[in-house]
């Protein structure tokens, strides 16, 4: 089965995320030789069948923390076919530069713009066409709590699938 593994930094919505795309088929365990949970679930996009992984917050790719170090090792050994980065749509700056290590890892990366409602209370606007541009990867704009943005998300992923 395809993999998508969601990461990003502690309390983005990364596991808000992972509820709303795994509605099925849940497991929550603790990743081998360690205490950290590490949930799993499918979801079917344009009817191809992944499995999702919902790994532990992560600040970096150079892992300081437990938590960081399971959320390396699934990227490195499980090798997914998308990954899922959510960011904190208020903390853009301090948050992508996660997004160009993972870019710069080779792997294939959407960018989750996430907690957009929050963010654009405070006035915060982004251009996502722009910075598409910018860093050469799919950008879509989200609430997760609230539905927004998900059927834009599936959409990516399913072209980027073509594109393969
Ligand atoms: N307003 C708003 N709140 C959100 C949104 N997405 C998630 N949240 C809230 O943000 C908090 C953190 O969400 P989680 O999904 O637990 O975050 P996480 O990234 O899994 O956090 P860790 O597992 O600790 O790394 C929760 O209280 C969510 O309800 C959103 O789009 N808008
Ligand atoms: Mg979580």
């Amino acid at each position: 089965m395809k993999k998508i593994a969601i990461v990003g930094n502690p309390n983005v919505g990364k596991s808000v995320l992972f509820n709303v795309l795994t509605k099925r088929y849940v497991t929550v365990s603790n990743y081998p030789g360690t205490t950290v949970e590490v949930s799993r679930g499918e979801t079917l996009i344009d009817n191809v069948k992944y499995e999702v992984i919902d790994t532990p917050g992560m600040y970096s790719l150079l892992p300081i923390t437990e938590e960081e170090a399971v959320a390396r090792r699934i990227l490195i050994n499980e090798k997914p076919d998308f990954v899922i980065h959510v960011i904190d749509g208020k903390n853009l700056e301090r948050m992508l530069s996660l997004t160009l290590q993972l870019v710069e890892a080779s792997l294939r990366v959407l960018l989750v713009l996430n907690i957009m409602d929050e963010a654009e209370k405070e006035g915060v606007t982004i251009d996502t066409h722009l910075l598409e541009k910018e860093l050469n990867i799919p950008v879509v704009k989200t609430v997760s709590t609230a539905g927004i943005g998900i059927e834009d998300l599936k959409k990516r992923i399913s072209a980027h699938e073509r594109r393969l």
